[in-house]
């Protein structure tokens, strides 16, 4: 009846998009970490989502609702017409969890991201549209198909032409709650093919690279409205075409910034690419060598690069002022303690700012994941234990904890002030590793204080009566479940 005096009130459309919690990317306890961290709640904002909000149609209202970064659980309201879900590994089982409840209420779930892309049958079984791969090439497609009735179960990227990639809508966010507020991303892909990862298996080696105009112009209003000088490129290998990165490090020179961002090492064989990566603010990499044994090195399918030359490369990087981190990974068939301890004393040789020596995780899409599947090494398909502290499948030449105490006492030797004074030296004084390293020597040392523990060394190895080895069944190293 109103309508006939007024204009009826045009119901505009509305999706949330929900970030799942996961305990890797939430900042909770200790109050220590909480203060060394300004009080932020999670560390990275959810840039998968903020990309996802800039593809809805601009006549519906959109929402993100990043559960790592609030205090309570989301608690789901049909106050929507779409839900959208966005999964790593590790928080698909929460994804699962709400997309499930979302259902109960009559709202249609999308779920998407890494996890529903590798496991599309599993992510069906809780949502009305699984989207494969890149939110740019699906999701114009799905909220077309919705407004038209005709929404399908499935959309996969590949069957749709690529889209570039979209800068995000990060004005959803609150720059507060975040550590890490202004990640970039600048590529996408990666050329190699390592049997572990999940970047080629789910995404392709085709190596994508963003407008340079694009980022260029997101770092400058980055800048002007956060007042942003450091940024994290969020890229799994920042120079995979080393003639584009060139091009942008040029173009990054006038923002007077400094970046971090993940790369591969055969970077050290441009002085070119590392003169422009320096001009242009690069302060820190990470580097993924895995390990410094070869027959790992094979395991890995790490064909591109041969261990005998990590050294000159890290001192060739080095030479241009750039901090590296060196992410390695133990558990590989032939690993055992003693290629774990080696590749420590060598992450201890090569003066590495910062390690980290995560557990081998088999990741469903992946080779690896394939391989230890049909020898049915498989442990568990609880994916909240896919989190790297976690053994999750049957290592070759390691007990489950062998594996954990070696990658414990890798963290314990690489990061004890003896090892970090030697790497860091005291000038030119690194105030950032410094801190890095004092935080992460700390926490350990806490962490088994805490527990009455010994601080795990390899030494322990060869020591029958180490204390480490009266665990007994009790899986004694620490981890996000623990
Ligand atoms: C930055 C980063 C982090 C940050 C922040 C992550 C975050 N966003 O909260 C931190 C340091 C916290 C982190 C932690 C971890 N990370 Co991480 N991380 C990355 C990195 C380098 C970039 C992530 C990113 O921002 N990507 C950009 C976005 C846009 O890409 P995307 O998420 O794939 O999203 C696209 C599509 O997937 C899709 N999509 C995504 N969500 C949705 C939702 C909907 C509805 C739709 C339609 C589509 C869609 O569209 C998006 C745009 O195209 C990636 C590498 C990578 N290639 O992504 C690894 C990566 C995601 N991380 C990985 C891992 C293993 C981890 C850890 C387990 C490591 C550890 N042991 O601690 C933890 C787990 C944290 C968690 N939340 O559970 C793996 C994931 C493997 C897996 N199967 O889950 C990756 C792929 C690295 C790799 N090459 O193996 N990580
Ligand atoms: S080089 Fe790094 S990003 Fe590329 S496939 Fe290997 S592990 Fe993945």
């Amino acid at each position: 009846m109103m309508s006939t005096f007024f204009a009826e009130p045009k119901t505009r459309h509305k999706i949330r998009l929900i970030n799942p919690r996961s305990a890797l990317s939430t900042i909770t306890i200790p109050k220590v970490i909480q203060t060394m961290t300004f009080s932020r709640k999670a560390l990275f904002m959810p840039l998968n989502l903020a990309i996802c909000a800039s593809l809805v149609p601009q006549d519906w209202d959109v929402e993100i609702y990043d559960e790592c970064a609030e205090d309570a659980p989301h608690t789901p309201i049909a106050d929507c017409d779409l839900v959208g879900i966005g999964a790593m590994t590790t928080q698909s089982t929460r994804a699962y969890e709400l997309a499930d409840q979302y259902r109960k209420l009559g709202v249609k779930v999308i779920l998407g991201g890494i996890h529903p892309s590798a496991l599309p049958d599993e992510a069906s079984q809780h949502a009305d549209v699984v989207a494969i791969g890149e939110a740019e090439a699906t999701l114009p497609h799905i909220f077309n198909d919705y407004l038209n009735n005709e929404l399908k179960s499935r959309y996969d990227w590949r069957e749709y032409p690529s889209a570039p990639i979209a800068t995000p809508r990060k004005d959803l966010l609150d720059p507060k709650k975040y550590l890490v507020f202004n990640p970039i991303q600048t590529t996408r892909g990666c050329p190699h093919n390592c049997s572990f990862c999940t970047t080629p298996a789910i995404f392709g080696r085709k190596f994508r690279q963003r407008s340079i105009d694009d980022i260029v112009e997101e770092i400058r209003h980055a800048k002007e409205t956060f007042g942003s000088k450091v940024f994290i490129f969020s890229d799994d290998n920042f120079a995979g075409n080393r003639k584009w990165a060139i091009e942008l490090c040029n173009k990054l020179i006038p923002l007077n910034i400094k970046w971090a961002s993940q790369c591969e090492i055969l970077i050290s064989e441009s002085d070119e690419l590392l003169t422009a990566m320096r001009n242009s603010g690069c302060i820190g990499l990470i580097l993924g060598l895995e390990s410094v044994s070869p027959n790992t090195l094979k395991d890995a399918g790490k064909k591109f690069v041969s261990a005998d030359t990590y050294t000159w490369r890290i001192k060739k990087i080095n030479s241009y002022n750039i901090s590296l981190w060196g992410a390695f990974i133990f558990g590989f068939d032939h690993d055992n303690w003693q290629t774990c301890r080696d590749t420590c004393r060598f992450a201890q040789r090569a003066d590495l700012s910062m390690a980290c020596f995560p557990i081998l995780t088999p990741y469903p899409g992946t080779e690896m994941f394939k391989r230890y599947e049909s020898q049915g090494r498989i442990l568990t398909r609880d994916w909240t234990k896919y989190n790297g502290s976690t053994v999750v499948f049957q290592p070759e030449n390691f007990s489950i904890q062998e594996l954990r105490h070696a990658q414990m006492s890798a963290f314990h030797e690489f990061y004890h002030p003896r090892s970090a004074f030697k790497r860091l030296k005291l000038l030119p004084f690194k105030k950032h590793a410094w801190i890095a390293n004092i935080a992460s020597y700390l926490g350990l040392w806490f962490y088994f204080n805490h527990k009455n523990r010994h601080l795990p060394q390899f030494a322990d190895f060869q020591n029958p009566y180490a204390p480490a080895w009266n665990y007994h069944e009790k899986i004694a190293m620490p981890s996000v479940d623990d």
